[in-house]
């Protein structure tokens, strides 16, 4: 499509997401008027995906997303879905939920502070792409973390801990909600700011290629996953990282969880060209779309994604569609997004999708999936009270990793924590 002037001055209803941005009505979703039941995987989006982008200098720009879309929906028998492997991803959706479920308890009871931003409804997302990562794979999160974080293995006794802001969180009770990291899981954060993590990826997933191909380290091939939001994605850091990742072939995957709202801004308000997937074959890499609600759909363009990466074969850009079942944060009331909205993507919950699927697939029958219920249940209390019981943080750990060299500041000449002394607060101590 080229962009002329005549384009703005009378928009064509090229396809429903367009049609409904052509005019200056408010942007509610109605996707029983779309004619879709979800707003990118909608046929006339996919046929408009052109097999060949010819005016890309590489010829290997549309890699995935041309064997994505132009896949035949697959059978269950294809998908090659072991039994155990199902249950991994259905333990793991499930054991999102309870955890995110049972953060909203303790944030009402007064146990957490700050901002806390649930993860409900885009467990396809986390558990499609970590469950088929390495530990030493790297994973970059937003403020919506938790999930993410307890996806790559962090236990959740150390998340919720975290969260309660106590000294045997997986940062010490230092960072809360929407820091999480953990060194042993290669999980680099957590970030309040909207973007900033991408850089961040990008330069882990630089290191994994530096150390390979010029330190000579056979077995730095990880991958590291960047996910963020559809906001996000107006951020200049975006693209100046989707540049930087095409133009030195970075063993990376962009995962956009396109959940249709930046706090109460529509995506299709705030965006030129909400179809975000369209910016991966612009940088030179290929750009995917898939269903952010169907954990199978995910994994398959995962795979995919991350296997290129592994073998040296570049970035990936992914755009998952999908949906946060709660407000933005726990102090949203949520009032402005449109009831009919939330109740479509609620008939989609991802977790009742998957578990029908797998019974009717026999890949489990219902008692399996209650024992994996109960466990989860109780790895969410267990988690609770090992939070609850666990000790503050020492006043003295105020001031650690304030500064590199923390005997320059934090800590005096005696070893001693520089707080601890009474002069310290007072400002009369020599420092
Ligand atoms: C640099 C920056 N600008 C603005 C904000 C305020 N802010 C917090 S969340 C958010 C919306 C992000 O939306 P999206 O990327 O779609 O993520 P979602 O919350 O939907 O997961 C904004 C603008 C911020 N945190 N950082
Ligand atoms: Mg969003």
């Amino acid at each position: 499509m080229s962009f002329s002037a005549a384009k703005f001055a009378q928009p064509l209803p090229i396809n429903p997401v367009s049609a409904s941005r052509s005019n200056d009505k408010p942007l509610s979703f109605d996707p029983f008027k779309a004619g879709s039941s979800f707003l990118g995987s909608t046929l006339k989006l996919r046929v408009h995906v052109p097999s060949k982008v010819s005016h890309l200098r590489r010829s290997t720009a549309n890699a995935v997303s041309d064997v994505v879309k132009e896949k035949k929906p697959q059978s269950p028998a294809n998908l090659l879905l072991t039994k155990e492997e199902a249950l991994v991803l259905y333990e793991d959706m499930v054991l999102g939920r309870a955890f995110e479920d049972m953060c909203a308890q303790m944030y009402y009871r007064g146990k957490m502070f700050g901002f806390v931003h649930l993860y409900n409804g885009q467990e396809a997302v986390s558990t499609g792409f970590i469950k088929l990562l390495r530990q030493d794979d790297y994973v970059v999160s937003t403020y919506r973390d938790h999930v993410h974080a307890v996806s790559k293995g962090v236990p959740a006794r150390a998340v919720m801990s975290e969260l309660f802001g106590k000294a045997t969180g997986c940062c010490r009770g230092q960072g809360g909600s929407m820091h999480m990291f953990s060194k042993e899981y290669n999980l680099l954060g957590g970030f309040a700011f909207i973007g900033e993590g991408i850089p961040v990826a990008t330069g882990a997933a630089f290191s994994s290629k530096y150390k390979r191909e010029v330190l000579k380290q056979a077995d730095a091939d990880q991958v590291t996953l960047a996910f963020f939001g559809d906001g996000t994605c107006n951020n200049g850091q975006f693209y100046e990282c989707l540049n930087m990742a095409a133009l030195w072939k970075l063993p990376i995957v962009f995962v956009v969880e396109n959940n249709l709202w930046a706090i109460g801004m529509s995506h299709l308000r705030a965006t030129s060209d909400p179809e975000i997937w369209k910016k991966g074959p612009a940088f030179g890499m290929p750009g995917v779309h898939v269903d952010g609600m169907d954990v199978l759909k995910v994994r398959e363009v995962a795979k995919e994604a991350i296997e290129r990466a592994r073998k040296g074969e570049g970035p990936t850009l992914v755009e998952c569609e999908t949906y946060r079942f709660r407000g933005h944060s726990l102090a949203d009331p949520d009032e402005l997004r449109d009831p009919a909205e939330k109740a479509h993507y609620a008939e989609r919950d991802p977790i009742s999708a998957f578990k029908k699927y797998m019974i009717e697939n026999k890949l489990a029958n219902e008692q399996e999936l209650k024992n994996i219920d109960k466990k989860v249940d109780e790895v969410i209390e267990d988690s609770v009270e090992f939070a609850d019981e666990s000790p503050h943080p020492q006043r003295s750990q105020l001031l650690e990793n304030v500064f590199a060299d923390p005997k320059g500041f934090g800590i005096g000449p005696d070893g001693r924590y520089r707080c601890e002394d009474p002069k310290f607060t007072e400002g009369t101590a020599e420092v």
